[in-house]
């Protein structure tokens, strides 16, 4: 299908068609055989320089979520570059003081703001048989990971995107701990031990009707199969969450805790986040300079990040 609109100051004609990456390459070919310029759409809508704005509309388009695409749409419109140019004055007034309060501010976001295009990773964890795979789908909503009576069915590492609460989220299915059977099964347990290292949140997952164990420090605990009522007292194992895979009571709530966990401080609309790594990066470089007593330094790492490039 062809749109035109070939009235000036710029004709336009748009091009929608069916079939694929292979025909969307070859009908970019044979326009740029006829002498036209292929650009990235980028290029298109805000030309060959790079601004703080500018990579927030990149960002905004790879957002998995309404709330990210929210946070990162008020970037794009100015909230962050905003703050930067103030800082900026604020170095320049030699008022190093609210500048850093400034910076702080920002920072404030800096695990959120790297997580804006990256879902969190949560790893769900726990001894085998006390229903990881069924909270996974209780929580999703439908069958993704492996549920079976069998213990130890999930030998591999399966994850689950989706958003909790308006924050993407890979939830991450992981073999229950136990003496492995097998080399594969042994496999499974590993790789389930290093997601759970490198996770943003633990949910550490207890049976209502076996034994009270141990859950690492700082997992969020959840004790599930309440619906067969509890054979133990919660508070053993301190704070928890007291859930039904089978019925979804206490799903809920989970979700809320969880989102919580994640996004403590969630900001309100029209604040400024930093918005992607080398940002977050920039701006606590900036932070460490101001520390070590190197407020010039602080203020051309800003000055840097608001040039165009
Ligand atoms: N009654 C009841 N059974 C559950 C619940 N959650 C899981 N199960 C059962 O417990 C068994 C182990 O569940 P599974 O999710 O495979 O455990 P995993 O090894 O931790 O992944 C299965 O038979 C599930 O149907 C629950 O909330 N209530
Ligand atoms: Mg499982």
């Amino acid at each position: 299908m062809l749109s035109a609109r070939p009235d000036p100051p710029e004709p336009w004609y748009e091009i929608h068609c069916h079939g694929g990456m292979q025909i969307v390459a070859w009908l970019l070919e044979q326009i740029h055989e006829q002498g036209a310029e292929v650009v990235t759409w980028q290029t298109l809508y805000h030309g060959p320089v790079e601004t703080i704005r500018s990579l927030a509309e990149d960002a905004l388009t790879r957002a998995t979520t309404l709330r990210t695409a929210n946070i990162l749409l008020d970037q794009a419109q100015g909230a962050c570059e905003r703050v930067l140019r103030r800082v900026l004055e604020l170095f320049d007034q030699s008022r190093v003081n609210a500048a850093v309060q400034a910076l702080d501010r920002l920072l404030r976001w800096t695990l959120l703001g790297r997580h804006l295009t990256r879902p969190w990773r949560v790893a769900v964890c726990g001894p085998v048989n006390a229903g990881k795979s069924s909270l996974i789908n209780a929580i999703a909503g439908y069958e993704r990971a492996v549920v079976s009576p069998i213990p130890g069915t999930t030998r591999d590492v399966v994850s689950t995107h989706l958003a909790l609460d308006g924050w993407p989220v890979e939830l991450l299915d992981t073999a229950g701990r136990r003496h492995a059977d097998s080399a594969l099964e042994a496999e499974g347990i590993r790789l389930g031990e290093q997601q759970a290292e490198s996770a943003d949140l633990v949910l550490w997952v207890m049976d209502a009707t076996g034994r009270p164990g141990n859950p690492p420090g700082n997992a969020l605990v959840v004790i599930n199969k309440i619906d067969l009522g509890l054979s133990w007292d919660p508070a053993d194992v301190g704070a928890a969450q007291l859930v039904s895979a089978a019925t979804g009571a206490g799903i809920d709530h989970l979700i809320e805790v969880i989102s919580r966990r994640l996004v403590s401080d969630p900001p309100s609309p029209g604040d400024a986040v930093p918005f992607c790594s080398s940002l977050i990066d920039a701006l606590q470089s900036a932070r460490a300079a101001v520390a070590q007593g190197r407020a010039g330094t602080a203020r051309a790492i800003v000055a840097e990040l608001l040039q165009p490039s």
